[in-house]
């Protein structure tokens, strides 16, 4: 019998399904399409675990939802600007573009080895100048919108990447990067204008039925939206005003201080001349700490007196003008009125500098003593010292105190959004160039549309010192302004490369288009993008930003007004882990170093250390080449798919691929051992004998299950364990001789069943069963219903704890009709005669107990 040769069948498999085009998608208002979407890759150089696994959830559903019937659109592409190709260039002197390409070719093999069920006709890079220069169009249709708009802004800086880094890049501080600390600097920035989206990105969240709840969360707290008051209290002895921004505007009356932030315009101006040094002293203190450690909030409240007091509007009081640490100036309006009783911070900040406290919401059953308190009464209650408001309740009051303030013109109520413009702009070479030019008559020129693309200069040296590359590259630098014709020259920054994966999915719909963006009539067939599949680390920064994108296009004009969002359900996939090995003498070793629980260069002994997401800093890494090498690409697929569920992590294990493999060689013989026999097996007939009954009745069952655990959760584990469980029936069964028909349906069920999982086995094993038509023209399995029936089993029937009688039921009957032939079982209806039945007791495949008196 011929051995299962995995890569002999998926070789051949692979070049079919290109020559058939098998996967090519075209639009047909007549069919039901459906748009699967995994997070395209960056073309770091090889493909990782984590790009199988992902791949591997997307193409079973893929062809899953194409064996329905639906017309699926599963595309592939290149996320391929970036920095580590540049950092590529200065390291090993190969340009960025060379780099990006044998690496897309690299990965590009490597993908097609996998057998996924890509349309690579659409395939394409983001650094294509037919992408980019469509990115650049929407960029200057934005800039005449004012979605684009330039601005000086301190940024988050990293000194080794030579690069401005957004908030979502700066993880503790640090290069989300290269994990390298981060500096700040001032520096004129492009700016989108997402903060002016914040209230629809909100609102259509209840949209996202299909999202993740935790990635909705992030989501909602990334765009942090606070109903609150702005309120102007007076200067003292001035007619300025400070207003600030409160959410608590039920705590008015106990505001005794006013804290600034200390790049707050007025704070200068309101320093009085003896406190001048001190203040100035601060100032310089302050803005050397971190912005980020200053936003987490978790250092000492330090602040200053200014000599300048204002006055609270409500109570006349005056209230002391600070400038405190803890304010920032990018939040709200940069002042707080300080409520030392109700406020954590303040009651810190008013202990420390010893400045008064009037408490104004009084809880229930407490007397809070401003003398005494140890902490502030952050809760609710009912309000004192508040004048006309006493004895309110505090929600009450909230909106009680905004009428009044609205009606004294003191103030109104404001909403406001932690979420800030974001910030595109870098000073990096391999990213899109910003289509702008600077002329000393004109100032900022945009590049005019026929021009475009601004093409990313190839003539670039890679030195490594600080600041763009392109700034150097002359040729590219200086331009004439399209304005007046004179000397001018173009911005050197490039755009952030989340902005190309703001758009990407849009382009897929229409890839070669030639006049636009995207070919609108394609987007209305194919978008929104029906399952998108990626990392939860994507949660905010990529999410947010294309849902923002599609709301521009949409608004631009660029696609139909109805589209509003652009991935409607979303699985976030868990991380691919694995245990570290590390050797006393030569640290973190790769499982190919170890052997038998040793190191391999010096024999040590190996500590195995945590199960942590594969990397290749721990050494904890399965290269997927030689997995695939090894056993074949459907064995590493359905490995990925078996060991866990979707969105949980997996464990990577050896053993288990091991068992993946054995189970389709187990497959493999089930086929070949039964082939003669099966070849010649006709259609089902109706009468079977039990044995045959109930191997029909498991394939039959598998089919619905197997449907439902890919139509519902995504639960491949658990389908696969039921095709698992369906082969050992088969190896079980003993009536093959007499139903070949039954042997082949079920061998049947068992190839189309795995097809979606691992498709080169399945075509393999399907011709070699005799068909002609291939497995993807043939649909999906239905399962009978008929088939789905359980023998009948006997109960026992018991009136009032006496066994009375014995029924024959159908093994999964329903309770009513249990209940039914119980009470007509002619020996218990003679014992219940006269008698009125007062309970019945269905036990369910075991026995019914009649209660009766
Ligand atoms: C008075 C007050 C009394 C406040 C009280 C809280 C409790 P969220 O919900 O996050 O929007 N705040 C306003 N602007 C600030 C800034 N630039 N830097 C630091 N803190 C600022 O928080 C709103 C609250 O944060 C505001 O309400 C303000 O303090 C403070 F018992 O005003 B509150
Ligand atoms: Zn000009």
């Amino acid at each position: 019998q011929e051995r299962y040769d995995a890569s002999a069948i998926e070789s051949k498999w692979q070049k079919i399904w290109e020559e058939r085009k098998a996967f090519r998608a075209d639009a047909d208002p007549s069919r039901k399409k459906y748009y699967l979407l995994e997070m395209f890759p960056y073309p770091s150089g090889r493909i990782h675990m984590g790009h199988v696994r992902n791949y591997s959830i997307g193409d079973v559903i893929a062809r899953f939802k194409a064996l329905q019937g639906y017309n699926v659109l599963h595309p592939m592409g290149w996320d391929a600007f970036g920095m580590p190709a540049e950092n590529a260039a200065i390291q090993n002197k190969i340009h960025p573009a060379v780099w990006t390409r044998e690496n897309i070719a690299n990965m590009r093999s490597q993908l097609k080895k996998m057998g996924l069920s890509y349309d690579w006709d659409r395939e394409f890079a983001t650094c294509d100048p037919e992408y980019y220069r469509w990115e650049q169009l929407i960029f200057l249709r934005m800039l005449e919108k004012g979605l684009a708009y330039k601005k000086s802004s301190t940024v988050n800086w990293c000194p080794d990447c030579q690069t401005v880094l957004a908030n979502e890049q700066v993880e503790d501080n640090c290069c989300w990067r290269c994990g390298n600390e981060v500096d700040e600097k001032e520096l004129e920035q492009w700016f989108f204008k997402i903060t002016d989206y914040a209230q629809e990105l909100l609102d259509e969240m209840e949209n996202l039925r299909g999202w993740p709840e935790p990635v909705l969360t992030m989501q909602r707290n990334w765009i942090g939206r606070s109903v609150g008051c702005e309120i102007d209290f007076p200067v003292e002895g001035s007619d300025r005003k400070i207003r600030v921004f409160t959410t608590r505007q039920d705590t008015l009356f106990g505001a005794t201080f006013m804290s600034l932030a200390p790049e707050h315009p007025m704070a200068r101006q309101l320093t009085t001349d003896e406190r001048r040094d001190e203040v100035e002293a601060f100032i310089a203190r302050v803005r050397k700490m971190d912005r980020i450690v200053r936003s987490a909030g978790d250092y000492e409240k330090e602040g200053v007196f200014t000599g300048s007091y204002c006055i609270n509007p409500a109570t006349g009081a005056r209230m002391p003008v600070f400038l405190a640490n803890f304010v920032l100036m990018d939040y709200g309006t940069g002042a707080v009125m300080a409520v030392p009783s109700h406020d954590q911070r303040d009651f810190e900040f008013a202990r420390k500098y010893d400045l008064p406290l009037v408490v104004v919401i009084q809880p229930d059953g407490e007397v809070l003593d401003p003398a005494t308190m140890t902490e502030a009464w952050t809760g609710s209650g009912r309000l004192v010292n508040s004048g006309p408001f006493d004895g309110l309740d505090n929600e009450a009051a909230k909106e009680e105190i905004a009428a009044w303030l609205a009606e004294k013109g003191l103030g109104a109520q404001t909403v406001n959004y932690r979420l800030r413009d974001w910030g595109v702009s870098r000073q990096r070479y391999w990213g899109t160039p910003i289509p702008v030019i600077y002329c000393d008559s004109c100032g900022i020129v945009p590049v005019p549309e026929e021009q475009l693309p601004v093409l990313l200069p190839t003539d670039v040296e890679f030195t490594g010192e600080g600041g763009s590359p392109l700034a150097r590259v002359e040729s590219f630098v200086r331009t004439t302004c399209p304005r007046c014709g004179q000397a001018a020259r173009r911005e050197t920054d490039t755009f952030d490369t989340f902005v190309e994966s703001s758009w990407y999915f849009a382009r897929y719909a229409s890839p070669h288009e030639e006049g636009a963006p995207v070919d609108r009539e394609q987007v209305r067939y194919w978008l929104p993008v029906d399952q998108y599949i990626g990392g939860i680390e994507h949660a905010v920064m990529h999410l947010l930003y294309a849902r923002f994108f599609t709301k521009v296009m949409r608004d631009l004009g660029f696609v139909d007004g109805d589209l509003n969002e652009p991935f409607t359900n979303l699985l976030t996939q868990g991380m691919v882990c694995m245990e570290t090995c590390s050797c006393p003498e030569h640290g973190w070793l790769y499982p190919e170093e170890v052997r038998d629980g040793r190191c391999a260069t010096c024999g040590a002994e190996i500590r195995t250390g945590r199960t942590e997401k594969m990397s290749k800093s721990k050494k904890n890494v399965v290269d997927p080449d030689h997995l695939i090498a090894t056993y074949g690409a459907d064995t590493a697929r359905l490995f990925s798919l078996f060991a866990a569920p979707p969105e949980k992590d997996l464990e990577w294990n050896e053993q288990g691929v091991e068992g993946c493999y054995r189970f389709l060689n187990r497959v493999w013989r089930a086929v070949h051992d039964n082939l003669e026999l099966v070849g010649q097996a006709g259609a089902v007939p109706e009468k079977l004998d039990s044995a045959a009954r109930s191997l029909r009745r498991q394939t039959h069952k598998t089919i619905r299950k197997v449907t439902e655990d890919i139509e519902g959760r995504f639960h491949f584990n658990t389908a696969i364990s039921a095709v698992m469980e369906l082969v050992n029936a088969i190896y079980g069964f003993e009536e093959r001789q007499r139903h070949p028909e039954v042997l082949r349906e079920a061998l049947e069920t068992v190839v189309r069943l795995l097809n979606p999982f691992v498709p080169h086995i399945a075509a393999e094993l399907w011709e070699r069963l005799g068909h002609g038509e291939s497995l993807e023209s043939l649909g999906w399995p239905q399962y009978d219903r008929e088939a789905l029936v359980e023998d009948e089993i006997l109960i026992v029937v018991q009136v009032n704890g006496k066994v009375r009688g014995k029924i024959s039921v159908a093994a999964d009957a329903e309770q009513k009709a249990i209940e039914e032939k119980a009470l007509t079982e002619p020996n218990v209806a003679r014992f219940i005669e006269g008698k009125t039945v007062r309970k019945v007791i269905v036990v369910p495949g075991r026995l019914v107990n009649v209660v009766a008196n």
